[in-house]
């Protein structure tokens, strides 16, 4: 798993273009791993969706992440599955996933971090970097200062994410964060390609 540019999608966010198109331009530009993050979409049409970026990540040796939906991941034979804190617990996610799949799971501080790797989690999502319109129930912003006490307090990799973009990615990465997540800097890019070639200029540094 390389987590290092860590693309999430969001439909709203990709003024009508299909999200196929948009993670395909991703992985040109360098992502390293997708998270198929869908919230208004219905089962049948999502598994369809989840089935074809399976095809796409697994041609360009993509990670790729199901968020929330555990039957999604196992039905489209995902690398992985993503949780938050009110999403399936994360010991009974690992449970139902077994042992082989990849668990992310989002922690708001250290102490979710430890409950959340003691039950099974290969990576932690923080939340959130900076403030975002993209998810505005993330709670106080952790800041590069409280990112890096996350970093420093755990030992599996933790991915950066929220408001994350050229302007601060460097700052990011340099807490030692394994990994920088974005949504909009690239699914609400003018060419998501470009935009995710230019925070891989970061990630590769
Ligand atoms: N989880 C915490 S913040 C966030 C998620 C899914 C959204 C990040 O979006 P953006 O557009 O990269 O700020
Ligand atoms: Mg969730």
């Amino acid at each position: 798993m390389d987590l290092s540019l860590y693309l999430v999608t969001d439909r709203p966010l990709s003024r009508g273009r299909p999200i196929e198109e948009i993670v395909s331009s991703a992985i040109a530009g360098g992502v390293t791993t997708v998270q198929l993050r869908e919230k208004d979409t219905p089962t049948g049409e999502f598994l369809d969706l989840a089935l074809r970026v399976r095809t796409i990540t697994r041609e360009s040796g993509v990670t790729f992440i199901v968020n929330d939906r555990i039957d999604i991941a196992l039905a489209s034979d995902a690398d992985g599955i993503h949780v938050g804190q009110d999403d399936m617990p994360a010991d009974v996610a690992r449970r139902l996933i077994g042992p082989d799949r990849i668990l992310g799971v989002t922690a708001a501080d250290a102490e979710e971090a430890r409950t959340a790797i003691a039950a099974g989690a290969d990576y932690i999502g923080c939340n959130a970097v900076f403030a975002t319109p993209t998810k505005t129930d993330t709670g106080t912003p952790l800041g590069i200062a409280g990112l890096e006490e996350l970093v420093r307090s755990i030992d599996v990799p933790v991915v950066a994410i929220g408001g994350i973009n050229t302007t601060n990615a460097a700052e990011v990465l340099a807490t030692g964060a394994a990994g920088i997540a974005v949504v909009s800097a690239i699914v609400s890019a003018d060419d998501p390609e470009e935009a995710a070639r230019e925070l891989k200029r970061f990630t590769e540094r």
